[in-house]
């Protein structure tokens, strides 16, 4: 009998993640991780029993149909049979509802986020729609528009599948999706009173939603993202019939290609404007540091996904007359990647962690900055950490990890848009810098550091505490030195990624020092002790020694 290589399987995505089931027991108080842990077992028996449906649809894609036999304008998308289950699974689970029905005040957000975690990994990024209806949902919300309110946030949060509706956030034009101030779509205010939008959208991510959120310049208004106003649209009327929208092609895309990424026509669509007339990127910015926040916890999701698989492999596959797991090496790559998987969990959790006390009244004008500055951190940090690991998961695998059939490339492609979407590493960057200038500087970050470092006792943390520190107080410096350049601007700019990274990376750290210390009285969490000494030795300071 020739040799033949089972593969790897999945178990209950949230009995099996141990890195999980700890930090929800840090941030939840037992009464409420009792009356949420079923909703998340069921949630992770859900992503184990998809995963060979995933496989199934595999080849499966999105297809775009613009003309009906007769010669009618239709412009209908089919979606795949995953996608389709996980529309049902998505409402009836309330991955967005939890967050709006807050059942347990501000946990419900760490509650939210954890069905999200689960979910994402097992519904091939139908995260992404939910991401914008989640901020959709909260900028409604925050905007006081009571008419948009009633009329779409019940949708928006509902647990019935027949009445959910998604949210597309309709920004990025031919002129770039990072330069949002150059918009060029126009609205126009009829004789009816009613406002009616012109232009081309360059990259509207799922086109099946029932709305949208979108920028527009009012006819005659000055340039910039102050120019700009932001719009709600209803996307069909009552037949379901397209209503001055149309949908030009589907993007042929590296990865995500489940997901209807479509290049879309404004052609007098008839839409609302949420608050006023101007301001519209600043009116935006609350779906974005949502949608920021759903990218980082679905950076984690798909590190989780690559490393359930790796480690289950790495039980089942011989080589060398050891299980993979057994040799030295093999598990010194994993045990790194688990390390840096560890790290993003727990920057993720903190900016959720914040939003939900947010969202409750709850947080202090020094959260609400430290907030500010995490989403960005956490975006930037943890997608580029999702290529990395991803990248070596599949290496793990050996040639498998790079056969399509495995069903494993996948996983790389995908995590790799979640370095670009909502916002490239770059560009966060620069926003870092930009928030930092407006909450007084590196300090927020140095106290979040002191903060979480407060009560290590154990030698290993405090040794990596000290290490973080001495890391943002670099990062401070180099910050402080650019002042003296030639060209300060300049200086920033060009040394803004190796600072950001910086940053995120010990904040990681510190949270997981923080997480390893706090396990029952008198002990450490050795799994996560472990992470931190990875880490630690791993390096987070990114800014050079020269700077
Ligand atoms: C798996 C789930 C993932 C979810 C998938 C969703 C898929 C969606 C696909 C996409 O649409 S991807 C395209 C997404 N595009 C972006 O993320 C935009 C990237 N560019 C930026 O973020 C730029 O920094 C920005 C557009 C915001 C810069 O534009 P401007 O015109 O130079 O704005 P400016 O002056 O920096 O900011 C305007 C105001 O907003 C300022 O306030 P004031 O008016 O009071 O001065 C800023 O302080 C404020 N602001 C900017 N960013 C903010 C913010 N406020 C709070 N939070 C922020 N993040």
């Amino acid at each position: 009998m020739p040799f033949l290589q089972s593969p790897p399987r999945l178990g209950n995505q949230y009995d099996d993640d141990p890195a999980l089931r700890a930090l929800l027991a840090r941030l939840l108080p037992a009464e409420v991780l009792g009356e949420v842990e079923p909703s998340l077992r069921e949630m992770g028996e859900i992503a184990r029993a998809l995963y060979p449906e995933q496989l199934a649809d595999r080849l499966n894609e999105p297809r775009l149909t613009q003309w009906d036999p007769w010669g009618r304008r239709i412009d209908e998308i089919e979606l795949t049979p995953v996608w389709r289950k996980a529309e049902r699974i998505a409402a009836e689970r309330g991955v967005v509802a939890t967050a709006y029905e807050q059942a347990h005040g501000s946990y419900s957000r760490v509650h939210q986020f954890t069905l999200a975690y689960l979910f994402t990994p097992a519904t091939d990024l139908y995260s992404c729609p939910l991401a914008m209806t989640d901020g959709a949902a909260r900028t409604l919300l925050d905007s006081g528009n009571e008419e948009l309110i009633r009329r779409a946030v019940p949708h928006l949060t509902s647990r019935e599948p027949a009445e959910f509706w998604t949210s597309g956030q309709w920004m990025t034009e031919t002129v770039g999706g990072s330069d949002v101030g150059r918009t060029e779509t126009v609205a126009r205010l009829g004789e009816d009173g009613r406002w009616r939008l012109w232009g081309r959208k360059w990259f509207t991510s799922a086109a099946t939603s029932q709305v949208a959120l979108t920028l527009a310049r009012p006819e005659g208004a000055g340039p910039g993202g102050r120019g700009l106003a932001l719009f709600y649209l209803e996307t069909r009327d009552a037949e379901g019939r397209l209503q001055g929208i149309r949908i030009d092609r589907l993007k042929e895309k590296l990865g995500t290609r489940k997901l209807p990424t479509a290049e879309l026509t404004l052609e007098g669509v008839v839409a609302w404007p949420v608050q006023g007339l101007g301001d519209g990127v600043r009116n935006i910015t609350p779906v974005l540091n949502l949608t920021r926040t759903w990218n980082a916890v679905s950076a984690c999701a798909y590190m989780r996904r690559a490393l359930a698989l790796a480690t289950d492999y790495a039980a089942r596959r011989e080589a060398f007359g050891r299980p993979l797991r057994e040799l030295p090496l093999h598990a010194d790559t994993l045990a790194g990647l688990d390390a840096e998987f560890q790290g993003a969990l727990q920057l993720a959790f903190r900016a959720v962690e914040l939003i939900g006390r947010q969202e409750m009244g709850e947080v202090s004008d020094e959260e609400r900055a430290l907030l500010r500055v995490i989403i960005p951190l956490a975006k930037l940090t943890t997608a580029r950490q999702a290529v990395e690991v991803t990248s070596e998961c599949l290496e793990a695998f050996g040639g498998a990890g790079y056969i399509e059939d495995t069903g494993l490339p996948v996983l790389l492609r995908d995590a790799q848009v979640l370095t670009i979407w909502e916002g490239t590493t770059n560009v966060l960057s620069l926003d870092v810098l930009r928030a930092l200038a407006a909450v007084g500087g590196v300090g927020v970050v140095l106290r979040e550091v002191e903060r979480a470092g407060g009560g290590l006792a154990d030698e290993r943390l405090k040794s990596a505490h000290r290490a973080a520190l001495a890391a943002v107080q670099h990062a401070e410096r180099w910050l402080a030195a650019c002042a003296q350049a030639a060209d300060p601007e300049a200086a920033r700019e060009a040394g803004a990624r190796r600072f950001a990274l910086t940053l995120g990376r010990a904040l990681e750290l510190v949270l997981l020092c923080q997480q390893a210390q706090w396990a029952p009285v008198g002990e450490v969490d050795e799994r996560a002790a472990n992470a931190a000494e990875r880490l630690r030795r791993a390096g987070v300071d990114r800014v050079w020694a020269s700077d």
